[in-house]
């Protein structure tokens, strides 16, 4: 039963049919699903798949987007299932989409598994200038700046933020997280980040990790 509707929500999100995406998600957690299974094996392998075909020229950049929103789509019937916060925030980060990108779908769902771990979550959306997230960063009470890059023609806009930090004087009063498809740790290394995630579950842990030192 379990398996059929994650199939359902999958092959719903190929055909970028939107209302059956909802339709089955919200069918999979009247099952008692676990949200982590429809985002995992529902969704993300959907979308997965999506990828590969528009990698082999099986489709293009409109089926694309039809079914990336559907996928937002899913995302946000997910999304008030990861939320159930005490008071105090584990943490505040700051999150975007580098500058020339407009890829959202895998930065919204690290900023919906930092909210689900009671990060306060402040999303600059996409295709973010270095400026602001220097600006953000100037304000204060920030933890974390967690930048976001699924093309390596923006990546290097990850390297530009750092050095801009370094130059306004502010680069120690944060911890600074990369991570996107093309990201890896030694690019991480490279431009002096201090944390690499290659998926959201694993942003919330590095994100604690680095808090807690
Ligand atoms: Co684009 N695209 N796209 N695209 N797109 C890729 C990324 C690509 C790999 C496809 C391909 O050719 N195989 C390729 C990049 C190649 C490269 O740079 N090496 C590509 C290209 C070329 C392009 C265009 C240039 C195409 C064109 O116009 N000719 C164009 C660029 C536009 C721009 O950004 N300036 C473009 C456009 C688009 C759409 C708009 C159609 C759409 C985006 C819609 C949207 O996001 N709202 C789109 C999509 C959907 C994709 C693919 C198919 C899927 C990406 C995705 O959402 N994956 C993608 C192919 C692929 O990835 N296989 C592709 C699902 C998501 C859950 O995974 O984003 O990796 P991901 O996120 C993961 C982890 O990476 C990680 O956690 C997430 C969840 O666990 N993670 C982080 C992400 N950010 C993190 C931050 C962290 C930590 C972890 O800490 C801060």
């Amino acid at each position: 039963m379990g398996e059929t509707v994650l199939k359902d929500i999958k092959d719903a999100l190929m055909k970028g049919d939107r209302a059956g995406v909802v339709a089955f998600t919200k069918c999979a957690l009247e099952q008692g699903m676990a949200v982590k299974d429809i985002l995992d094996k529902g969704l993300i392998a959907g979308m997965e798949i999506i990828g590969n075909k528009f990698k082999c020229n099986e489709i293009f950049i409109p089926e694309v987007l039809i079914s990336a929103k559907a996928m937002h789509a899913g995302m946000a019937i997910l999304e008030p299932q990861f939320i159930s916060c005490g008071i105090k925030p584990a943490g505040k980060v700051v999150i975007g989409t580098v500058k020339g990108d407009l890829h959202d779908i895998g930065k919204n769902i690290v900023s919906m598994m930092f909210k689900g771990a009671c990060f306060e979550v402040a999303d600059l959306g996409i295709d973010v200038p270095v400026e602001k997230f220097v600006d953000a960063a100037k304000k204060g009470g920030i933890d974390v700046i967690a930048m976001s890059s699924l093309l390596t023609t923006s990546m290097n806009s990850m390297k530009e933020t750092i050095k801009a930090l370094e130059r306004s004087g502010i680069r120690d009063k944060v911890k600074i997280m990369v991570g996107g498809a093309p990201v890896t740790q030694d690019f991480a290394n490279s431009i002096g980040a201090d944390a690499y995630a290659k998926d959201a579950a694993t942003a919330v842990d590095k994100a604690k990790e680095m808090l807690k030192r």
